[in-house]
């Protein structure tokens, strides 16, 4: 499986056939059934409450997303799901027709007709706290079996249960989805997730090479200090590590007392789980919005400078399996360090539909969408994370600051300046002797170069110049980018 999750909007979006090997992977929200909420107005969240495994959401219903699914597959994209099987809404959401298209629902008695699931299903009667929502992350008792945000928790353990999660699983795979992300996996029991997982389907045959499993990726936020560890989810598949963007956004941020020269330990001896384990990213749709982890050290689109560097440093680094983020801009309102719009949606039309994707002849969006994936840096890193694949990390040079430099075995090279004074080096690069384009400053277009070229010298060597207000803060060349 390629490296570079690259995240893209199906229609419209042309796959550079100079990339071939490049395969495009996108995680989608939740298209199950879920929760109107109406106050706050339709926030991002509501789409983590479920009603029903209907594929019915603010995204579309069940033809629109086999459409969409078959249109990627033909064309190469690979489209991973968000499931959320932990539990259904909150156990405050009344009754009434409210879920997206129409079906009904009791929260208090626990009544999913559309599904169905009754009282039988759920854990309540194991949890012991008062409130009935986990109060204490110490106790694994609690986080498996409580409410997470008081939303009605599942009982996974129960084979009615665990063949309703395996009907909507594989229901998804024969429509062709490549994987899948378990919400909130730290509160459901490793083994539970095991016995569904052994009971889904091979990809689609259509599209997929025969016997080909379905991708997983596991959400455990686990930074030490508590009762589960994502230790105990290895043997599903990946497990998000969220240590990654926390240190990550600490470092670039020059936050206690880091600097990126440490950086060359970056890896397992940060306290990471093993490589081969962990599923990395810079931020994600909770904490570049202050829910999930990691809190204000988290770097997000809102911060592009800081950003492109840490996401061009993810990508160049061969630790973990990595994702890049795309997401909406929304009216950030921060007081008293909490940000009051922390739930606002996507954009929208006031009938609650969801804005199309502009996409403007350079190729950016518009109409409220960040987009992250299609800039030029990020998307050009994408290409060198697949060019590099598999290489190791070679010639490491710092400054013992802020400045440092690696190579990827011959294959390629990425020089970072987060100091506040220039860079002017003359580094050894391993790559072999020619003239590369930057794929930072610009991009490779025939013979030519649209940004800065580098001269890499029979022994290897090449110079290297980075102003510290230069508007990019880093070089990347790499074979493929030779001219
Ligand atoms: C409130 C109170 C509760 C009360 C409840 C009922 O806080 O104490 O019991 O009302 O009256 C929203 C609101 C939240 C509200 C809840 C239920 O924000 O205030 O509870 O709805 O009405 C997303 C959002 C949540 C949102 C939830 C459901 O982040 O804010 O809750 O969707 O709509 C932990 C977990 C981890 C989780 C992370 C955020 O270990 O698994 O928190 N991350 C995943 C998703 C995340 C999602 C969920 C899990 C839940 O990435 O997006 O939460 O599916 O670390
Ligand atoms: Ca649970």
């Amino acid at each position: 499986m390629a490296q570079g999750l690259l995240p893209c909007p199906c229609p419209g979006t042309r796959i550079r056939p100079a990339y071939s090997y490049l395969r495009p992977k996108i995680k989608i929200s939740p298209p199950n059934e879920n929760l109107v909420v109406m106050n706050p107005w339709r926030p991002w969240w509501e789409r983590y409450q479920p009603v029903s495994y209907k594929l019915c959401s603010r995204s579309g219903n069940e033809s629109e997303f086999r459409d969409m699914v078959t249109r990627c597959n033909n064309v190469g994209v690979h489209i991973y799901v968000d499931v959320v099987f932990n539990h259904m809404l909150n156990s405050a959401a009344g009754s009434g027709n409210r879920g997206i298209c129409n079906s009904y629902f009791n929260a208090e008695r626990h009544d999913f007709p559309s599904v169905p699931y009754s009282r039988f299903d759920f854990n309540d009667p194991i949890c012991k706290t008062p409130s009935g929502d986990i109060e204490n992350y110490s106790d694994p008792i609690q986080v498996r079996y409580c409410r997470l945000y008081g939303l009605l928790d599942l009982s996974q353990w129960k084979d009615d249960v665990r063949s309703k999660i395996i009907d909507f699983l594989n229901h998804l795979i024969d429509l062709g989805v490549a994987g899948f992300r378990i919400d909130a996996a730290k509160h459901i029991r490793p083994e539970d997730i095991n016995v569904i997982l052994t009971k889904l389907n091979n990809l689609n045959a259509r599209w997929f090479t025969k016997g080909s499993r379905p991708f997983i990726y596991q959400e455990v936020i686990d930074l030490g200090g508590e009762a589960v560890q994502s230790s105990e989810y290895f043997r599903n598949g990946r497990v998000t590590e969220f240590k990654y963007g926390m240190q990550l956004g600490t470092v670039l941020r020059k936050w206690n007392e880091q600097k990126m020269a440490n950086l060359k330990s970056w890896g397992e001896s940060w306290h990471m789980m093993p490589s081969n384990k962990a599923f990395v990213f810079v931020d994600n749709h909770d904490n570049q919005r202050g829910h999930g982890s990691g809190g204000s050290s988290i770097l997000t689109f809102w911060n592009p400078r800081l950003y492109k560097m840490a996401v061009g440093f993810m990508l160049a680094h061969p630790y973990g399996f990595t994702r890049i983020m795309s997401s909406y801009w929304w009216p950030k309102d921060i007081q008293n360090g909490t940000d009051l719009n922390d739930w606002v949606g996507p954009p929208s039309n006031s009938d609650g539909s969801i804005k199309p994707v502009t996409i403007y002849a350079n190729e950016t969006c518009g109409n409220g969408w960040i987009c992250e994936h299609r800039w030029d840096e990020i998307r050009n890193m994408v290409i060198f994370r697949n060019v590099v694949y598999g290489e190791p990390i070679t010639n490491w040079w710092d400054n013992n600051n802020n400045q440092v430099a690696f190579g990827r075995a011959g294959k390629g090279f990425v020089v970072f300046n987060n100091d506040d004074r220039n860079l002017l080096v003359i580094l050894p690069t391993g790559l072999p002797a020619g003239v590369y384009c930057d794929v930072i400053s610009g991009r490779k277009e025939g013979k030519t170069c649209t940004g800065i070229q580098i001269h890499v010298a029979a022994n290897g060597m090449a110079r290297f110049q980075i102003n510290y207000q230069a508007k990019h803060p880093f070089i990347a060349i790499h074979v493929e980018a030779r001219l």
